[in-house]
């Protein structure tokens, strides 16, 4: 069957970018959706789903995977009240299986979500990409959520959001007792929850890889490396504990070889991101076009290992670059149209070759 291709959308009304548009790039046949009006911890409710279901059956795309049902703050800290908020979650996947969802990704990122210092950075050619300037991440968290807040153009991203950042000194107070054993303890008893009733309504849960790949202010990270990956699917070692892999995630450190792990776990990848990274002496490092020269992941080899693997998952271009007229205003960091579709294109070159190779042994 090989790969199947996605496209992150962010809703009717939420993302400038249209279903319409979206259905002239060739071979998308999953739109990768969430309810991104949700707090973490809320039911999914049926009618809710219905609405996107409806939106998009008129293009043919499926609603096979989620991203992302996020996980709640007590969950990941372990407080009593996690219960509560996994019998939630355990609602919601229920709920989406009605739908015929397939992969939902989610991560386990104490307080933040992925971390840059500029969203529109000059790649050099006239259009500009997310970007880690090292030099720019304080180490109190406090002095960071104000650099974000004034140099992020009014935007929020995700699990940076003014309400959260006003909670924050309580939100590092809980977080207090949570090591980095304690976060791997509290992920599995998670997941042990959930793995029954994955089996019953076959829909796997996919972890996102952590994001930049390393602990950030003092707060634990888990999904950073090799190693990591390989605990955390032996942790819990069912089929339907799998990994969202996302290349640019791990390849922010120059260590990790993604695709070696793609080699060594291809039947456990639910879910693969296609992000390249282009990284500079000093820790720095900018998000790059899909081209394989243009960055440091080495997205031909990466293609390649699914290949041989067999993959059949689902696949989507991660962050582009802003191109054409994109900027602050008309697109969300990371997700414009014209970039994403050109690494489709990308990825589709090498994959059909790849057939046509191997038909022709
Ligand atoms: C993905 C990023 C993340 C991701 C979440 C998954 O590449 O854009 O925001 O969606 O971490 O939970
Ligand atoms: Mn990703």
């Amino acid at each position: 069957m090989g790969m199947q291709m996605g496209f992150r959308w962010y809703g009717e009304g939420n993302d400038s970018i249209k279903l319409s548009d979206i259905k002239q790039i060739p071979g998308v046949t999953s739109i990768v959706w969430a309810l991104h009006n949700k707090m973490p911890g809320e039911v999914w409710q049926e009618e809710e789903i219905a609405e996107v279901q409806k939106a998009l059956a008129p293009y043919g795309f499926n609603m096979d995977v989620v991203e992302s049902v996020n996980v709640h703050d007590d969950i990941k800290i372990g407080l009593p009240s996690r219960d509560g908020y996994i019998a939630n979650y355990i609602q919601t996947i229920r709920n989406l299986a009605k739908f015929g969802v397939k992969v939902i990704c989610y991560n386990f990122m104490p307080v933040f979500d992925w971390t840059r210092t500029d969203l529109f950075h000059p790649v050099g050619d006239g259009s500009t990409a997310l970007y880690y300037e090292a030099d720019k991440i304080h180490d109190d968290p406090k002095e960071m959520a104000s650099y974000i807040l004034n140099n992020m153009h009014g935007l929020t991203f995700p699990g940076w959001e003014p309400e959260r950042m006003a909670k924050l000194d309580e939100l590092f107070e809980a977080y207090r007792p949570v090591t980095k054993e304690k976060l791997w303890e509290n992920l599995k008893y998670f997941l042990e929850q959930l793995m029954p009733v994955c089996h019953e309504c076959d829909i796997k849960m996919a972890i996102h890889m952590d994001d930049p790949p390393w602990d950030i202010f003092g707060l634990p990270r888990l999904l950073v490396d090799a190693e990591s990956v390989d605990r955390f699917l032996a942790m819990v070692d069912d089929p339907y504990n799998c990994l969202t892999l996302c290349s640019g995630s791990l390849n922010a450190n120059p260590e990790n070889n993604v695709a070696d792990i793609v080699r060594r776990h291809c039947d456990r990848i639910a879910f693969a991101h296609i992000r390249n990274v282009k990284h500079f002496p000093n820790g720095d490092f900018s998000e790059a076009s899909h081209r394989d020269c243009d960055g440091d992941t080495g997205i031909v080899e990466i293609i390649k290992a699914y290949h041989d693997g067999g993959f059949d998952g689902y696949i989507r271009p991660d962050h582009g670059r802003h191109l054409w007229g994109e900027g602050p205003g008309n697109v969300r960091p990371g997700y414009g149209l014209y970039d994403r579709a050109l690494g489709i294109m990308y990825m589709w070159g090498i994959w059909d070759m790849l057939d046509r190779l191997d038909a022709a042994k």
